[in-house]
């Protein structure tokens, strides 16, 4: 390994790692990585560790990390196989990663170009269209008092619009095929696509959309349900990444 590739304060856990390390915390972003690494367990038995940062501490802006990540967000996947090491930032990057160097047999991603071009359209769709803007309704409708602000309302109406499109795109509303995965021939297979949109959807029913808005969305409910019965999806977004449950996974380098 390149010996100024990490900085001084890189923490053990991080440079000393024998192979990928994900640093992150317990948040979707987070979530959809750790679901990844459990399935490609489950597959081919890959091995890892993972190191958990409070945000509120702020280690994800110090210059250790920012010499990782210059956005200054987790998570970030870091591969010490490679030499230098090879880091990862973005989430879905991180996703596109994993299943282009451990998943040869593609369980989780597609060999075909036209599926693949495919599975990267509703992927992109997800990263670009969803999450940042599932991002900003939590942020206004947790910190404003008033719950009806522009702004809450405003990005709402924009999370209940991108439902609504996953929401046509599983019925098949406009060609007549139901499917059960976001990509993939015939009704879909499970893949990466649906890891990195349901990390986030999972808690749809929860977030403060109206009940006849939930209650349109039938198709997408039983997709976030036939997912949620994975084992490594309970592995991946349940307590072993649970700081309160696993303080030993935390860093702090002051
Ligand atoms: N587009 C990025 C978003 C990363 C992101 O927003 N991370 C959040 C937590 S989910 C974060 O690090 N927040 C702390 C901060 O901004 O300081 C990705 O998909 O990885």
């Amino acid at each position: 390994m390149s010996s100024n590739f990490y900085a001084e304060k890189t923490p053990d856990a991080v440079k000393n790692a024998k192979g990928l390390h994900l640093i992150t915390s317990l948040t979707p972003n987070g979530r959809k990585v750790h679901i990844l690494l459990e399935e490609l367990k489950d597959v081919y038995g890959l091995e890892w560790t993972t190191s958990l940062i409070k945000l509120e501490t702020k280690e994800q802006k110090k210059d250790w990390f920012l010499k990782l990540n210059p956005n200054g967000r987790i998570p970030i996947l870091v591969d010490n196989t490679q030499n230098p090491p090879h880091t990862v930032m973005e989430s879905s990057a991180e996703l596109v990663y994993l299943a282009s160097t451990v998943d040869k047999d593609y369980k989780f991603w597609f060999s075909d170009p036209i599926e693949q071009s495919e599975a990267y359209q509703w992927l992109i769709f997800w990263h670009a269209s969803g999450q940042p803007i599932q991002g900003q309704y939590n942020y206004f409708r947790r910190n404003t008092t008033d719950p009806n602000s522009h702004a809450t309302e405003r990005f709402r109406d924009e999370v209940l619009r991108v439902y609504r499109v996953l929401e046509a795109h599983l019925s098949g509303k406009h060609t007549g095929r139901s499917r059960k995965y976001l990509a993939g021939p015939g009704e879909g297979t499970y893949s990466i696509v649906d890891i990195n949109a349901w990390a986030w959807i999972r808690t749809y029913r929860s977030i403060g959309l109206p009940e006849d808005e939930i209650a349109g969305l039938p198709h997408l409910g039983q997709w976030v349900d036939r997912i949620a019965d994975r084992p490594a999806v309970q592995r991946g977004s349940g307590e072993r990444y649970d700081e309160e449950v696993h303080p030993e996974l935390l860093i702090r380098t002051d």
